[in-house]
């Protein structure tokens, strides 16, 4: 891990943290390639990029609900109480992001208000391929049951036998998802944006994925809905001396087993803490059977910031804006004022960044990349938008009327005028015509 020793009043930087940012020009480019070949071709288009880059493709892309359901009983018992464990803690959690309808009443009768609607369909991208997540199944598609989506679909890309992993169907059946299709990549994206014969477009994808992923729901949005663009993960620890060295270890190569990719920030405020926690590394890490990741991930991405005061450390972390955030301080819940920019924020040192991973509610699907400056985790308002509701009374006419004709004049829309003139002309006349 590289170490950045902040003098006293001395900012962090964003280019001491050296993120890549946005998608390389060629990803792009052949991501939209494939998305054009797929609404023209269709279900054709769509086998022949399966057969060229997953060297595999089914003779139907949907999952027989039979397979689907079959998963639950190939899994082992310990695993699928712990999904369902899961996916009940989940649940509980996202019930409370719904959003009602509102309306509120002026004097005048007048009415307005907002009402809330689901998203006809949702799409959610699972990875395949090196990593299996049923977790991410979760994650993804209980917000959407709780928003109320009528139809919730699974694209996640075939293995090289052409079948699925159980894991990742054992979870789709838990969190009760309608439709599964076998089919990954950006051909996947721009079936479920655009439809093919056999897949139906959706209004929204959400998910994960690779670059060629992330590129293709990037260039699909407008057209579909699309959640956020994520980049590696990352966690971020906040600790001072009160921190355990080999706990703040095991919670950085928790992060680093992710992927090469992955980024891990600690952010401390004492001196002696780094050393400590890179010796625990050292002895820890050779007995996981990720040490390669792991060792990749904290060598090529991993960074240490010292600061003088923990309140320099808090606004060095603020900079981070990590997707994952750790408080191994004494009185952590006093920080969380304080914390700006975080996905996720774990409170104390009992609160493992894997608990939210897994279990404990909240969404593992945060803003990455710095992006929690201004992105919030995946969540039930992902699923709904909201229409504006307008409704007049007579009295209300009356009221609002001629600042609609005095500012419709200075915009020089003559109809916009006549139509709340002739309403209140309507009015003046003794009319109930509405
Ligand atoms: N830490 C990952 C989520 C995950 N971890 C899934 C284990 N499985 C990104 O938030
Ligand atoms: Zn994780």
């Amino acid at each position: 891990m590289r170490t950045v020793r902040l003098s006293a009043g001395q900012q962090l930087t964003k280019d001491e943290l050296r993120r890549e940012g946005a998608l390389p020009r060629e990803v792009m480019e052949s991501a939209q390639a494939i998305v054009d070949a797929v609404r023209e071709g269709g279900d054709q288009a769509v086998r022949d990029y399966c057969l060229k880059f997953d060297g595999a493709c089914p003779q139907s892309f949907r999952v027989d609900e039979s397979v689907i359901q079959g998963a639950l009983d190939m899994v082992d018992p310990e695993f699928l109480a712990a999904l369902n464990k899961a996916a009940a803690q989940i649940e509980e959690f996202h019930q409370r992001e719904r959003e009602e309808s509102w309306f509120m009443t002026r004097p005048n009768g007048t009415v307005l208000g907002v009402k809330v609607t689901p998203v006809a369909s949702a799409a959610l991208y699972v990875p395949g391929g090196r990593a299996q997540y049923p977790s991410t199944v979760l994650m993804d598609s209980i917000p959407a049951k709780v928003a109320g989506v009528e139809r919730v679909v699974m694209l996640t890309p075939p293995q090289r036998d052409g079948s699925l992993s159980a894991y990742t169907l054992a979870a789709a059946a838990v969190a009760g998802v309608d439709e599964v299709y076998a089919v990954g990549g950006a051909q996947a994206i721009a079936a479920a944006a655009y439809g093919t014969e056999s897949i139906p477009a959706v209004e929204k994808i959400v998910g994960p994925g690779n670059a060629f992923v992330a590129a293709a729901k990037r260039y699909v949005s407008g057209d579909v809905g699309i959640d956020m663009v994520a980049g590696p993960s990352e966690v971020g620890i906040l600790a001072d001396a009160t921190a355990d060295p080999a706990v703040v270890a095991a919670d950085l190569m928790a992060q680093a087993e992710h992927d090469p990719m992955a980024a891990c920030y600690l952010v401390t405020c004492d001196e002696e803490l780094p050393g400590r926690v890179l010796q625990a590394v050292e002895a820890l890490v050779s007995q996981s059977p990720r040490e390669k990741i792991t060792r990749a991930s904290l060598d090529d991405n991993g960074l240490i910031v010292v600061c003088d005061t923990l309140d320099e450390a808090i606004d060095a972390m603020n900079v981070v804006a990590p997707e994952h955030l750790e408080l191994h301080c004494a009185d952590a819940f006093s920080l969380v004022g304080k914390v700006r920019n975080a996905g996720a924020i774990f409170v104390g040192a009992w609160s493992s960044e894997p608990l939210g991973d897994y279990v404990a509610g909240p969404n593992h699907t945060l803003p990455t990349g710095g992006t929690a400056r201004f992105s919030s985790p995946l969540g039930v308002y992902d699923f709904t938008k909201r229409s504006s509701v307008i409704s007049y009374s007579p009295e209300g006419l009356r009221a609002d009327g001629p600042a609609v004709q005095a500012m419709a004049q200075a915009e020089g829309l003559w109809a916009h005028a006549l139509s709340v003139g002739m309403r209140m002309r309507l009015l003046d006349e003794g009319g109930q015509a509405f």
